[in-house]
């Protein structure tokens, strides 16, 4: 058999890092580690191929060369994956489709003949021998998660690795919190399980073979799910980076308790650890409560922020409006935190209700759902009503946008951040510190963009000239975020310009939504 996997494009999000990732000779953030897992788990004797539409074009002959297309993707790529879909029927090829999509579009719709809801290890080796023998289902789930240690090797080999600007590792799947919008936990349950540390091992020698020096994401749902296992990997990371003599840096994502555990903060650190997504969701304590994420109360989340950047960790910051309990100062608080935080990368999205969810199936109790949504928290489309008014929802929310992506704002919170990590003496040095080879031609084409041509250049150099006689100990990651902050910048001009447009209609009553209850934007 000819096995063809394709990775769907994303939209261009806030997400995608695209004009970002241009500064960097780059395509794509990470490579689609699902297919590359999926890839090694059919028969050794199927041939295989993997066109990720990320980075490259989907050609005829690719498709003209498959016996079978298998397919994975987020909700988000839904589009992109259903013209797919529907360029393999044309041509009479028989489609497999899997990943999260799977679980939050319901199967009829993703018009494919066999669908694969949840994770694969358990059900591959069936589904690969009812493919050959023409007798596949139209829908597979498996009875119960597979553990982890059933996981093979990723096919590497698959990918063209250069065109990403991170690889991707998982250790764990799984997250032991129940926040109500969470999907997470719907697809990959609330035990996390994590692979053996060997495993992962094998993974980062496989990626060193390649010849990968750059950054590593632990994709993991939440790296410290699971504190003890956390610990025993990041002892044995530290020991795997101190053979060579410069490696991998580490980021992933991990809930903000990790800040109650100094021991797992300083394991951490050692690993080679310079960034941590967490998601903190709202400064506003009834918000959370709300919301069921009581790991975030009871606390000041500023200092735990400020504890977890203390042991050289940036932290990106996940955030959430539109809880039943925001009132109409939320958007100023959510400012003053994000600036106070030092959180360069605050990723604010509007509150969506996933299918699936806790939080999907109360306001479908209370007849608050408009639709199934599409995945992006960004694009201010709502699919449930919100309590406050859905307009001035909307409204905040680019207020909140504008203010942290103005260039002065942004380049504050970089400076506070870059103030409160410190540099790290001697060998096992991190990537972030110096200007490498990836970073240094980031560094050039910054300047030309933002320094020369951009409409902020006197902020830039002012951030350059403090970067250059303050924070000489990190210019990397300076840099680093300078080129991400332009992403964002360009973002949020481009969310504003759709806004205004959608709100300058004669009848302003009907922005966001109309009489059936569907998205006027
Ligand atoms: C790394 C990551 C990213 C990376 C990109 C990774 C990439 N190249 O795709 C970044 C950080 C850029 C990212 C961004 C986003 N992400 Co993301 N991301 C993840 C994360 C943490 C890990 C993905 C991964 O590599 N997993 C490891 C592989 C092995 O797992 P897997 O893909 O599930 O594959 C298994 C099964 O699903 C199945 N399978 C997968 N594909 C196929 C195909 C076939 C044919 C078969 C049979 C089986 C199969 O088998 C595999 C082995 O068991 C996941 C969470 C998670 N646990 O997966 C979220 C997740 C995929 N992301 C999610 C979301 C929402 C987003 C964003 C939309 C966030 C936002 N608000 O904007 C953006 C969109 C990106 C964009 N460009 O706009 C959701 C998707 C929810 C959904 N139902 O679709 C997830 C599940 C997390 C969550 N709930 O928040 N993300
Ligand atoms: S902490 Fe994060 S991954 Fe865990 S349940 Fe809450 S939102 Fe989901």
């Amino acid at each position: 058999m000819n096995a063809l996997l394709i990775y769907p494009e994303f939209p261009e999000t806030y997400w995608s890092f695209k004009h970002a990732l241009k500064f960097v000779g780059k395509r794509a953030a990470q490579p689609p580690l699902g297919l590359m897992t999926v890839a090694a788990l059919l028969p050794a004797a199927w041939k295989k191929r993997l066109v990720d539409t990320n980075v490259e074009p989907l050609r005829d002959r690719d498709l003209k060369w498959a016996d079978v297309v298998l397919l994975s993707g987020m909700h988000i790529q839904r589009e992109s994956l259903l013209e797919i879909v529907e360029r393999c029927r044309a041509r009479g090829l028989r489609t497999v489709v899997g990943g999260p999509i799977a679980s939050s579009v319901p199967a009829a719709e993703l018009k494919a003949d066999h669908v694969v809801i949840g994770e694969a290890e358990s059900l591959i080796a069936g589904l690969a021998r009812e493919l050959e023998a023409g007798t596949a289902r139209p829908v597979y789930q498996a009875a119960e998660r597979p553990e982890m240690t059933a996981s093979p090797l990723p096919d590497l080999s698959l990918i063209k690795m250069r065109r990403y600007s991170t690889m991707a590792v998982q250790y764990s799947r799984g997250c032991p919190f129940n926040c109500e919008f969470c999907d997470i936990i719907e697809i990959y349950g609330r035990r996390p399980r994590t692979k053996a540390v060997a495993q992962v091992l094998a993974e980062l020698d496989q990626l060193r073979a390649a010849g990968w020096r750059e950054a590593v994401f632990i994709v993991d749902d939440n790296f410290i799910g699971n504190k003890a296992r956390a610990k025993e990997l990041c002892v044995a990371l530290a020991e795997w980076r101190s053979q060579y003599k410069t490696s991998f840096d580490f980021n992933t994502e991990a809930s903000l308790n990790l800040a109650d555990d100094p021991e797992l903060m300083q394991l951490m650190k050692d690993a080679g650890f310079i960034s941590v997504f967490l998601g903190i969701e709202t400064p506003d304590e009834s918000g959370l409560i709300a919301a069921n994420k009581l790991q975030n109360t009871r606390r000041s989340l500023l200092e735990s922020v400020a504890t977890i950047q203390s042991y050289g960790m940036q932290v990106m910051g996940g955030f959430i409006l539109g809880f039943d309990t925001d009132k109409e100062d939320i958007f100023d608080r959510m400012v003053d935190f994000i600036q106070k935080s030092g959180i360069p990368i605050a990723m604010v999205g509007l509150l969506q209700a996933m299918p699936g969810t806790q939080l999907f199936r109360r306001l479908w109790r209370e007849g608050r759902i408009l639709d199934a949504g599409d995945g992006d928290n960004t694009d201010v489309k709502l699919n449930f009503l919100p309590n406050m008014d859905a307009t001035r929802l909307v409204e905040g929310y680019q207020s909140v946008l504008k203010r942290i992506y103005s260039c002065e704002a942004y380049y504050e919170r970089v400076k506070l951040y870059l103030s409160r990590t410190h540099p790290r003496p001697g060998k096992g040095n991190t990537r972030q510190q110096w200007l490498t080879k990836s970073n240094a031609r980031a560094f050039v084409t910054s300047i030309v963009r933002q320094g020369v041509f951009g409409r902020q250049r006197w902020s830039y150099w002012r951030f350059v000239l403090t970067v250059g006689t303050r924070y000489r100990h990190c210019v990397g990651a300076a840099m680093t975020l300078a080129v991400m902050g332009y992403h964002f910048q360009v973002m949020t001009q481009k969310l504003s310009k759709a806004i205004d447009s959608a709100t300058q209609p004669a009848e302003p009553g009907e922005i966001l939504l109309n009489e059936t209850g569907r998205h006027a934007l």
